[in-house]
């Protein structure tokens, strides 16, 4: 049986089905890290997530590594160059988690919009005798930006067209057979929206993207909904200003520390968090599952991946 590193916990089918091809080693439970990647040197398979990634320091202790299948999409946690230099190859879960993600995307902007997490706690609370729920803002005839417009974030734009939402979008080229407005400034595309919706990687090349003069243009009847990466987004910048009333909400899946989330965002009634959970559903887990398993069996066959990265 060939080895294989995980590098942490998978769901149970997919440690099931892999444990039956490979000789699976847990890198997260080794109590001494450096002696459990000696011990494995020669390793030609790991699979990883986009939290765990792999690092450049950790694929140099694996001389034999041949192919990293990712239980994701997001590969801003994995090295790329480093492992493009070291002839690894890199796999991802691309697509199959496109609705669901999309799809929390518009339950997020539903949540904060109709604040239907305040009005839950309101009917549980016991304050409907005492009067009606605030007055609340609707979807429909509001114009989002999409931050992204890539696999997800067309999904999440033909959702928003269903709920009548004018769709517009920034990216950093513009983009043929798409039937909404570009902007080639983010600023500008922020002032001009109520809603901005970011779906794009994580990275260094993106970091910060959602900078404090972002948040502004968008301004106290705008709102930031992050199904992307915790990074993109000056976080600190994002607080500060919710807190002035200068933005009007945010609705986060993603933070820049996750799971830790700062305690000024939890305490305001205008922002709806969620736990890194777009993906997080049954049948798009088992999707995913299924592809980094298949991408490591063509790996182990020599045959091409599936979903290649680069
Ligand atoms: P994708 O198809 O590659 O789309 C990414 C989009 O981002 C592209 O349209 C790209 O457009 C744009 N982009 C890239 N770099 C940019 C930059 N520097 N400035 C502006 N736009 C930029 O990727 P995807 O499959 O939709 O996934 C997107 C991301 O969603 C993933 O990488 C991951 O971080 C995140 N994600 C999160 C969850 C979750 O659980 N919350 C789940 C899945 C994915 P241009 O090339 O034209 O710039
Ligand atoms: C997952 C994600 O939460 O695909 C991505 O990029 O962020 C999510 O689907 C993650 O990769 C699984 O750990």
């Amino acid at each position: 049986m060939d080895d294989l590193i995980m590098m942490g916990p998978m769901p149970a089918d997919l440690t099931e089905a892999l444990g039956q091809r490979f000789a699976v080693a847990r890198y997260w439970e080794a109590p001494d890290k450096a002696a459990f990647l000696a011990d494995h040197a020669n390793t030609r398979f790991m699979v990883t997530d986009g939290h765990t990634g792999c690092s450049a320091r950790i694929m140099d202790a694996l001389p034999g590594l041949e192919l990293i299948a990712s239980y994701g999409v997001g590969t801003d946690a994995i090295d790329l160059p480093a492992a493009k230099a070291r002839g690894v190859a890199v796999t991802n879960t691309p697509n199959v988690l496109n609705d669901a993600v999309a799809e929390l995307a518009l339950g997020l902007m539903l949540a904060l919009g109709r604040r239907i997490v305040e009005a839950d706690r309101f009917v549980r609370d016991g304050c409907w005798r005492a009067g009606n729920f605030a007055l609340t803002s609707e979807l429909a005839g509001a114009t989002v930006g999409i931050l992204g417009l890539g696999r997800i974030g067309k999904e999440i734009a033909s959702r928003a067209q269903a709920f009548r939402m004018n769709v517009v979008y920034h990216g950093r080229r513009p983009q043929k057979d798409v039937p909404f407005r570009y902007y080639d400034d983010l600023t500008e595309m922020a002032r001009d929206v109520e809603w901005l919706v970011a779906a794009v990687p994580g990275g260094v090349q993106t970091a910060g993207l959602v900078d404090r003069a972002v948040l502004e243009a968008l301004g106290p009847q705008g709102a930031i909904v992050n199904v992307g990466r915790g990074s993109l987004i000056d976080e600190a910048a994002l607080v500060e200003l919710l807190q002035a009333g200068k933005l009007g909400g945010a609705a986060l899946d993603v933070f820049a520390a996750e799971p830790d989330v700062p305690d000024a965002l939890r305490a305001m009634d205008n922002v709806v968090l969620s736990p890194h959970q777009a993906s997080a559903t049954e049948k798009t887990r088992r999707a995913m599952a299924y592809l980094v398993f298949q991408n490591l069996v063509a790996g182990q066959a020599g045959e091409p991946l599936l979903t290649p990265v680069g």
